[in-house]
């Protein structure tokens, strides 16, 4: 069964509000869908947000990379054969995201055309994750106020708080605002974006070391090597990484360099396929992950359902889920729940991704 035809169709729905974090903001969810249609009919789907401050990538790049690059490479590529196809797409660097939704949509295919939950064939570990909420810069009281509205709504006892920003009292005031209110059963952590120094990181470890935060995502620029394997040795939590690790390579040399002991994972920018390699390589080194949200729609964050659930190692945290939550809308056809902190995978073949054509219409671009 070869592919037959790939589409990349930009479109844009508005949130309702904006999430502000240290390398930018989202207004929007200006995203790109991606369609792999087969010579027999069946058609697959995956979403793509563009991250500029995170990946370079814009919604028009996208499009023309996967329309004018990876379509006339692919097409007449048998879609089982998956490390083929991914042979094909690294010819091209970068384009993470881009990658990532050929490579999801490619699973959706053969999910739908082997009659199977895309999770099963993945793994099939369980049928849910626990949710976590990724909370934007707010003012400390603004943001216990939604954090327990969430728990109270969806069950959700789990935070991460972003971070980055100067001066660093914003931050701590904030999470100790968050653990006083929120009491010590919710697990927090930060997420700073690169928005600090390996210093400030450290200083806001040492005033923070009462709050029993789970672990710090992307302190500071892990380019900057010395420092933050300095900040690792020293953390007494946890250092994660996650846009320092957004491929299989930059995970392996993050860890073995002492840039990270914990380690993000994005379905959005690795697809299923380099998610698992990475999944394997990090449980093999006795490294914890969680699935993190690409600020994701719920077509994105379905497919990060579907792989989080496959594997023993991705289910034992709390994934990032609710951030579609903050959109006016959405295009998943069976759109997803959040119950006593949960989103379950859904049933059926495929991976989940069944877009209600309508609303594509409705919010296509082109
Ligand atoms: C996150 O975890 O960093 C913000 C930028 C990005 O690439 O993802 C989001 C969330
Ligand atoms: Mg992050």
């Amino acid at each position: 069964m070869k592919i037959a035809a790939i589409e990349a169709i930009p479109y844009s729905i508005p949130y309702r509000h904006p999430l502000h974090f240290a390398s930018g903001s989202v207004h929007e969810a200006d995203h790109v869908l991606v369609r792999v249609h087969t010579d027999d009919g069946v058609v697959g789907t995956a979403d793509t947000p563009p991250r500029p401050y995170t990946y370079g990538e814009t919604q028009k790049s996208i499009v023309a990379v996967v329309q004018d690059v990876f379509a006339p490479q692919l097409v007449g590529v048998d879609v089982f054969d998956r490390e083929k196809i991914q042979a094909v797409m690294a010819r091209t660097i970068h384009n993470q995201t881009a990658k990532g939704a050929v490579d999801i949509a490619v699973w959706d295919v053969i999910g739908k055309t082997l009659g199977q939950p895309v999770t099963k064939l993945l793994g099939g570990y369980t049928d849910s994750l626990r949710v976590s909420h990724m909370l934007g810069f707010k003012p400390a009281k603004e943001l216990l106020a939604l954090a327990l509205e969430f728990r109270e709504t969806y069950g959700i006892n789990t935070f991460k708080l972003k971070t980055g920003r100067r001066p660093l009292n914003l931050d701590i005031e904030a999470a100790r605002v968050l653990r006083e209110g929120l009491g010590e059963d919710a697990e927090l952590y930060m997420d700073a974006n690169r928005g600090w120094t390996a210093n400030e990181a450290a200083e806001v470890l040492r005033r923070t070391a009462d709050l029993g935060l789970q672990f710090l995502e992307e302190p500071d620029d892990a380019r900057e090597v010395l420092g933050r394997r300095r900040l690792v040795t020293n953390s007494p939590i946890p250092i994660a990484a996650d846009e320092s690790a957004a491929n299989l390579g930059e995970a392996a040399r993050e860890i073995l360099t002492g840039g990270a002991n914990l380690l993000s994972v994005k379905t959005a920018r690795s697809g299923f396929t380099e998610a698992a390699k990475i999944v394997g390589m990090a449980e093999g080194m006795g490294i914890d992950v969680y699935i993190g949200n690409q600020i994701d729609t719920q077509v994105g964050t379905v497919a990060s359902v579907v792989f989080g659930a496959a594997f023993a190692h991705t289910a034992k945290r709390a994934a990032e889920l609710s951030n579609y939550l903050d959109m006016t809308d959405d295009l998943l056809a069976q759109p997803l729940a959040i119950t006593d902190g949960r989103i379950h995978v859904p049933e059926g073949p495929g991976a989940g991704t069944d877009v209600d054509d309508d609303k594509l219409a409705h919010y296509r671009t082109d």
